[in-house]
């Protein structure tokens, strides 16, 4: 392995006076949710929870959380992510927390986090302006990764070592219940064969617990299945170890010649068989119009080398540039269902529902559980990510 300039953090957590009570123990299971940060025109974010349980009174209706105006707070300058992170403001009732990274002017970060329930004033859990953290560089993901039961967040750094010689340097910053701890490095990725891949544009990342022992593991996703020039997918699993992200497993993923496309394809992990191992499902153009989702079943700590489609949507204007895919299990079966944002013509967007069916390897046909639209909605300036509510 080569040397490496790894990042000197120095952690500043002073003036964050942080109080809460124990944190429960939380899972995945609870009610999901669908947390969507929206652009203000003058400025700011609104804080949009829509409840994606079917059970729930409120299906598919959102309810506003909180506005954040004041303060230069910016819809371009952050990234969102929901996630439990712990009794936040004291008086948490168990709904989705919210992670927001957001620039600073030096081009650090802060981690701020906004708790669920009546109180949504937001708190910074870490400081991250000094010690050569960039909020441009680094992507944060949410994940309970060493098994307690809080989500923790894992900032995927950019770490140039020369031109064409580039490293992810993996931190993960621990929810305590009360703030997150001193950032810890528990990775250093780099495919040797490919060193100049650029991590965000030509390699993506995601967390979710791929073999079931309860520790989120990181997934990284880029292109070149069969030769490093070509435009197809490679998925490599990097499996929790409580303190650290193995090295890379088997890779799973396959070629342009089969559909697949690093540029034209997004990833998600969701459980959609129930089994309690998230699978890896794929969003992709179909070939002849629309959109397509196919699944790679976790067989453990890999995914399965096929792929099985789960839906394939021609008719009606389904578009894959005009859709996000988010997986929740709507209907509480304990099968991860996906639900689609799709752009409408009036600029906003409707919420579908694909309901996994009971082979755990399908989807039904879609349905409409929400409307986003007239009010300001715009499907171009919002972002959004799936929490669960937990007891507190
Ligand atoms: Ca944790
Ligand atoms: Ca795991
Ligand atoms: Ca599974
Ligand atoms: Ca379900």
């Amino acid at each position: 392995m080569r040397p490496h300039t790894g990042l000197v953090v120095l952690a500043v957590l002073a003036g964050t006076a942080l109080t809460g009570s124990p944190a429960a123990a939380v899972d995945d299971d609870g009610a999901p949710a669908l947390d969507i940060t929206h652009w203000l025109p003058y400025g700011g974010v609104n804080l949009w929870e829509v409840p994606l349980a079917s059970g729930d009174p409120a299906f598919g209706r959102p309810q506003l959380v909180t506005s954040l105006v004041a303060g230069g707070w910016d819809w371009g300058s952050s990234r969102t992510e929901a996630g439990d992170f712990g009794d936040v403001s004291g008086v948490d009732d168990g709904s989705p927390d919210w992670l927001i990274s957001h620039r600073q002017p030096d081009g650090g970060l802060l981690l701020w986090v906004v708790g669920g329930g009546p109180d949504p004033t937001p708190h910074v859990w870490e400081d991250l302006r000094t010690g050569g953290w960039s909020w441009e560089h680094s992507r944060q993901l949410v994940g309970d990764v060493d098994g307690d039961g809080l989500d923790d967040v894992v900032s995927v750094h950019l770490n140039p070592l020369a031109p064409g010689d580039l490293q992810a340097n993996v931190w993960v910053h621990r929810s305590t219940g009360t703030g997150f701890a001193d950032p810890v490095l528990w990775a250093q990725l780099q495919d040797p064969a490919r060193p100049w891949r650029q991590p965000f544009f030509q390699i993506r990342y995601a967390l979710g617990d791929v073999d079931g022992d309860a520790r989120a593991d990181l997934v990284s996703t880029d292109g070149g299945f069969t030769f490093a020039g070509d435009d197809g997918v490679r998925h490599v699993v990097h499996l929790s170890t409580g303190t650290g992200f193995a090295a890379a497993g088997p890779v799973a993923g396959g070629p342009p010649t089969e559909g697949w496309s690093f540029t034209f394809g997004r990833e998600l992990l969701a459980d959609v068989d129930g089994d309690g191992r998230e699978d890896l499902v794929s969003s992709r153009v179909q070939r002849g119009g629309g959109l397509e989702m196919l699944v790679r079943p976790s067989v453990g700590g890999a995914f399965a080398g096929t792929a099985q489609k789960l839906t394939g949507l021609y008719a009606g204007g389904w578009d894959y540039f005009l859709s996000r895919q988010y997986a929740a299990d709507v209907d509480g079966d304990g099968r991860d269902d996906l639900v689609t944002q799709h752009a409408q013509p009036d600029g906003g967007s409707l919420l579908w529902w694909h309901r996994t069916d009971a082979t755990g390897a399908a989807s039904e046909a879609p349905v409409v559980i929400g409307v986003l639209s007239g009010g300001g909605w715009n499907h171009w300036v919002n972002r959004a990510t799936v929490g669960h509510a937990q007891p507190v």
